[in-house]
């Protein structure tokens, strides 16, 4: 077993500045952030960004800079989401490579998103894949449902194996719609994902209280872990997430205790294929 792979996804789509203030939205909250989860041990920063009113934007001139900014500041691979908020259109998220990330996140199919509906139609997830492998972009299989690793075959089986020719997955568990954020769960996913490319890694987030028990099963099964107030907004029964750096610095305690320390950057990026920069 290999050392353990930090994702942080310090921001998200979903909550609201107003109702969560230590929530980075500015890109100087994010870089600041950012540098501070490489210290500590994450290796991927999952980015989502936020407009001059703290709301969710795909806005390609925000995008490039916010590439921009947490290359110079940070060794971190920069992981944009396509996945947006529900509410984003289908070309604004295929826009989001043209801001020229190493990853992107690629979501493999439909799913019930609290109130929404999270869609990604087969077409669309195959536009993303087939982009990413001519513009060198390293994909990220996100994974909702366990029926989405069926799609993955589907999609590797069809369109070819992504840029790098490394396959790896994260599993989104714990959203209302979605999965379960469970050990059997994950346990599930695991025995599909091992019929997928040799190789292929994966990671798991586990949303709201299915945090821990998906961190734990996650380090168990020889998996990496996604951390982040995108995900998580509670650190423990009625105390408030402080920060991301506090998710990560959990994470990172779990991993040592797990003898599968923090991956540095630069073994990450051997990991997952994505170029030395
Ligand atoms: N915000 C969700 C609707 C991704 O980043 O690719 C989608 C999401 C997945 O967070
Ligand atoms: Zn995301």
């Amino acid at each position: 077993m290999t050392g353990t792979l930090i994702t942080v996804a310090p921001t998200g789509a979903e909550s609201s500045k107003a109702a969560v203030p230590a929530l980075p939205v500015t890109l100087d909250e994010l870089v600041a952030t950012a540098k501070e989860c490489e210290a500590l041990g994450a290796a991927i920063v999952h980015v989502h960004i936020r407009d001059d009113r703290a709301e969710p934007t795909l806005d390609q001139g925000r995008l490039r800079d916010t590439v921009a900014a947490l290359r110079q500041s940070t060794g971190l691979i920069v992981q944009l989401s396509s996945g947006g908020a529900v509410t984003d259109p289908e070309a604004d998220r295929l826009a989001v490579l043209d801001a020229g990330p190493e990853m992107a996140s690629c979501t493999m199919g439909t799913v019930n998103f609290g109130d929404g509906v999270f869609l990604n139609r087969w077409e669309f997830i195959v536009d993303l894949h087939t982009r990413m492998q001519e513009r060198g972009i390293v994909p990220e299989y996100e994974i909702f449902d366990l029926g989405q690793l069926t799609t993955l075959q589907m999609l590797l089986a069809k369109h070819g194996l992504p840029y790098g020719g490394h396959v790896h997955v994260d599993l989104v568990m714990g959203v209302p719609g979605g999965m379960p954020g469970t050990a059997d769960a994950l346990v599930a996913c695991h025995r599909v994902i091992r019929d997928l490319p040799a190789g292929t890694t994966f990671s798991a987030t586990g949303i709201g209280r299915s945090t821990l028990p998906v961190m734990l099963a996650s380090l168990a099964a020889g998996g990496h872990l996604r951390v982040g107030m995108e995900d998580t907004l509670t650190y423990a029964k009625g105390r408030a997430v402080e920060s991301n750096m506090q998710l990560v610095a959990r994470a990172v305690g779990f991993a040592q205790l797990a003898q599968r320390p923090p991956l540095t950057t630069a073994e990450a990026r051997e990991l997952l294929g994505v170029p030395v920069r």
